[in-house]
C-alpha cells in the first residue's frame, strides 16, 4: 500500500515551516525525557511545571508554521501531552479543522453531557505522528487473527455493503464533547461476519497508520452504531480526521475510534494498545468515566 505522508497544500513546504517543525519535535523530545525520568517518575507533580514550560514553548512555535494541516498535526502532538499534565491548558489550543460544520453547544437536554465534559463546536484534530495521505483506491482493509477466512478488503468492496448512517456525539478523554456527528459507513459487525469470527475472539486489536492500535470486545465491535466510516455530516471524511477510512466508536472515549485504520485483529484474550499501555482504561465508556486505569 502506497502511504505518503505529503502536506495539505501543493505548494512546496516553507523553509521556515521545516525550521518550526524540528524545533518543535526538539521540544517535545526533551518534554519526553524530562517526564520519563526516575525523579520525576519519583515526582510527578514536581516534573509537571517544567515539562509544562517545554511544551508551552513547542506550542509558541506552532504559529511559526504556515502549512494549516502540518501545524494541526503537530498541535495534536503537544496537546495530546499536555492533556495527561493539564486538562485545563490544553481546551484553548486544541484547533478545529478547516470546512467542517459547526456542531451544537448548547442542548435541551443536559444529560446527554458525560460527567467532566465540556462541549465543542469546531472538530479538533488530535492523533499521534503525522497524519498519513492515502488515496480512496489504497485503502486496505485487513480482518485478521482469529477468523475462519481472513480477509482484504478496500474501500470499494465496503461501499459495495449495507451502508448505514448515525448520529452520534463524540467523547474525548482530553474533555471535548462534539454533539451530533454524522456518520456514514458500513457496520463493523458485517465484516466480521465476512471474515467469520471464530467463538474463541473475545477482544479484537485495532491498528491504524502511521502507529496507532487500540482493544476492543467483541460486543462492542458488533454494536449496531460501531462503523467503519468514510463520510462524516454528509461529506467526505476529512483527512485529518481518519480519511478515507476510520473506524467510529460512539459508546467508547474518542480513543477508540482508529483514524486510518488498516486491521482489525481478533484475538483471545485483552491486549492493551496504544494508549491503554499508557495508562488509559481498556474499556474508556465516558459513562462512566473510564479514562485510566486503576493504579495497580
Ligand atoms: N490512527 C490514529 N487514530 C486515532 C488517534 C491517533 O493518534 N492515531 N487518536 C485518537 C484520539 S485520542 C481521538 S480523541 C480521536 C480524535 O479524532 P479527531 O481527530 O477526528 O477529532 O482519534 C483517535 N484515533
Ligand atoms: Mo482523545
Amino acid at each position: 500500500m502506497s502511504v505518503q505522508q505529503q502536506p495539505d497544500d501543493p505548494a512546496p513546504q516553507q523553509p521556515d515551516d521545516d525550521a518550526a517543525i524540528s524545533e518543535i519535535r526538539a521540544l517535545v523530545t526533551r518534554a519526553d525525557d524530562l517526564y520519563k525520568a526516575a525523579p520525576a517518575r519519583r515526582d510527578p507533580d514536581a516534573a509537571r511545571e517544567p515539562v509544562m514550560r517545554l511544551l508551552d514553548e513547542a506550542r509558541g512555535l506552532l504559529a511559526g508554521i504556515a502549512d494549516g494541516h502540518t501545524r494541526r498535526s503537530h498541535a495534536a502532538v503537544i496537546a495530546q501531552r499536555i492533556s495527561d499534565l493539564d486538562l485545563d491548558a490544553l481546551a484553548p489550543m486544541l484547533e478545529p479543522s478547516a470546512d467542517v460544520a459547526r456542531a451544537p453547544t448548547s442542548v435541551a437536554d443536559p444529560s446527554r453531557i458525560p460527567p467532566g465534559q465540556h462541549l465543542t463546536a469546531g472538530w479538533p484534530v488530535l492523533h499521534v505522528g503525522a497524519a498519513p495521505e492515502i488515496e480512496p483506491g489504497d485503502v486496505r482493509l485487513i480482518v485478521t487473527g482469529r477468523v475462519r477466512s481472513r480477509m482484504v478488503v478496500d474501500l470499494e468492496a465496503l461501499r459495495a455493503l449495507p451502508t448505514t448512517t448515525v448520529t452520534r456525539d463524540f467523547h474525548c478523554v482530553t474533555r471535548w464533547s462534539r454533539l451530533d456527528n454524522i456518520w456514514t459507513g458500513v457496520r463493523v459487525r458485517d465484516v466480521l461476519d465476512l471474515a467469520d469470527v471464530r467463538d474463541r475472539a473475545t477482544h479484537a486489536i485495532i491498528s491504524g497508520h502511521p502507529a496507532y492500535s487500540t482493544n476492543l470486545d467483541v460486543e462492542e465491535l458488533r454494536a449496531d452504531d460501531c462503523l467503519l466510516a468514510w463520510a462524516h455530516d454528509g461529506r467526505d471524511l476529512p483527512r485529518e480526521h481518519g480519511g478515507p477510512l476510520r473506524l467510529v466508536v460512539p459508546s467508547r472515549y474518542g480513543w477508540k475510534s482508529v483514524k486510518w485504520v488498516f486491521e482489525i485483529r481478533l484475538v483471545d484474550r485483552d491486549v492493551p494498545g496504544y494508549w491503554e499501555e499508557r495508562g488509559y482504561h481498556d474499556v474508556g465508556d465516558p459513562w462512566r468515566e473510564e479514562r485510566f486505569r486503576e493504579q495497580v
